[in-house]
């Protein structure tokens, strides 16, 4: 029996897709340089069936990627090579919420935003956010362990992980930590399988911590002198408040939201920097902490000019000067590198990239936008128009080796947050020594023997 067949028979045929439309559709993810060539499309609708495709896929040496909402841009579930995709879009219901655990057991399909719109309607708050959570899934964010712009205050997917229902490589169920706060009985599995980029397994369901809702939050745009006067704001703002954010872009990039988007220059006076600070200002005090802080950082002249949300309306409105910067700039086709070093670095680390960058890139805009209160920055070159969009990528890809070759004296990470896929394989060697390298690669063979799970990706 042919392989399309047998796919019938683990799945009713509606859930096994072999259209070009479909092949195309699920065979790739933001990233736009490989070519989708999946076999099929598979939508599993429970953990069991999961099991059964993959004690098949051993059987038949068949390769299969995870498919979330595919806003990957790192390359993790694009299917070029005839895999089989699983994609979660059929597992996508919230099976249990808790409000005295504060937890919500849903399918991996289970998008980001029905997770968010659930703790809200509870007055709670899940508060892993980024711009594209109204199609990825909880799957694939805990698949790459998101970050998004509230790791300041709230840390990372990986922090809101109660438990885990995954399928291994080798076909075997696992049910990890069932929710529990405290579980001290040896290796905690759960958090290998977070942030493998579906390389040991599947996760099919997820039980998710929730936070208490801020009951109210303010943000502020401060226009920055220089990065090393940035780092000095971020100290001072983050020793007087609880920041839940602290996010910069450059004046470029801000000139590009204000000519393509017709957003408002958030202050009177420009400046080479930004910052976007949240902090939950629910009385007097904070307010009054805040703008303390702010006129302490006037007098320093490390800020040159600020403003602050009077209105939760205001405060959107303003987070949309960063938030929104992703899908502007995607017209240009950017050349994206997601870098990353301990939050003190950062000052050495900018002035080190920025000189090679203008050095090879003297010809391109180059916009800088990020989570600086993480260390983690994302650098994004713009294709010119006029030019061919392979050799940019190529002259693009040239400056890696010295960009990564910086991060590696700096002890830094060559992909902060999008994860290392396919477009960043090649590179690991700069942020993982070659025995974690192989110290990966055997535990990838304890969860996925034949090497079935997302073969070629981050390994
Ligand atoms: C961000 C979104 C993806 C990108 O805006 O923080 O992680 O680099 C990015 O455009
Ligand atoms: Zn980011």
């Amino acid at each position: 029996m042919d392989t399309i067949d047998s796919l019938t028979k683990l799945f009713d045929d509606a859930c096994v897709l072999t259209d070009a439309e479909s092949l195309q559709t699920y065979g790739k993810d933001w990233t736009k340089i490989h070519q989708p060539n999946p076999l099929a499309i598979v939508f599993p609708k429970s953990t069991e069936q999961v099991q059964a495709l993959v004690k098949y896929a051993n059987q038949e040496s068949l390769a299969l990627v995870p498919s979330g909402g595919r806003t990957g841009l790192s390359g993790g579930a694009v299917a070029a090579n005839q895999e089989i995709v699983v994609s979660f879009d059929k597992m996508n219901q919230i099976l249990d919420f808790n409000s005295l655990d504060r937890s919500v057991q849903c399918q991996a399909g289970v998008v980001t935003q029905q997770l968010q719109n659930l703790a809200t309607e509870n007055n709670l708050f899940y508060p892993v956010d980024f711009a594209s959570s109204g199609s990825t899934q909880i799957g694939g964010n805990i698949s790459t362990n998101a970050g998004g712009i509230k790791v300041v205050g709230y840390g990372l997917t990986r922090n809101w992980v109660l438990g885990l229902t995954v399928v291994t490589g080798a076909g075997e169920i696992l049910k990890l930590n069932h929710g529990l706060v405290k579980n001290a009985t040896g290796y905690d599995l759960r958090q290998l399988f977070i942030g493998a980029e579906g390389t040991l397994g599947f996760v099919t369901e997820a039980t998710m911590k929730l936070a208490r809702a801020p009951q109210n939050f303010s943000v502020m745009v401060l226009a920055i002198s220089d990065i090393p006067a940035l780092m000095k704001v971020f100290d001072a703002f983050q020793n007087a408040l609880d920041l839940s954010a602290f996010e910069f872009f450059s004046e470029l990039t801000l000139h590009y939201m204000h000519t393509d988007k017709g957003y408002a220059k958030p202050t009177e006076t420009d400046a080479p920097f930004y910052a976007l600070l949240e902090f939950d200002n629910d009385n007097e005090q904070r307010e009054a902490k805040a703008l303390e802080t702010f006129e302490y950082c006037m007098e320093q002249d490390w800020v040159v000019d600020g403003v602050m949300s009077q209105s939760i309306e205001q405060a959107k409105t303003l987070w949309k000067l960063r938030e929104d910067i992703s899908e502007t700039i995607a017209v240009y086709t950017p050349y994206k590198n997601d870098l990353s070093v301990i939050i003190s670095k950062v000052p050495e680390f900018l002035k080190k990239v920025d000189e090679v960058v203008a050095n090879n890139y003297s010809e391109f805009e180059v916009l800088w936008y990020g989570h600086i209160g993480d260390g983690n920055l994302h650098l994004n070159i713009l294709k010119p128009a006029d030019m061919d969009a392979a050799e940019f990528t190529q002259k693009c890809s040239v400056v890696n080796h010295q960009v990564f070759e910086i991060m590696q004296t700096l002890e830094g990470s060559i992909s902060a947050e999008h994860g290392v896929g396919l477009l960043k394989r090649d590179y690991l060697h700069y942020s993982r020594s070659p025995e974690e390298i192989a110290t990966m690669k055997a535990v990838k063979v304890v969860f996925d023997p034949n090497g079935i799970m997302n073969p070629g990706k981050m390994l």
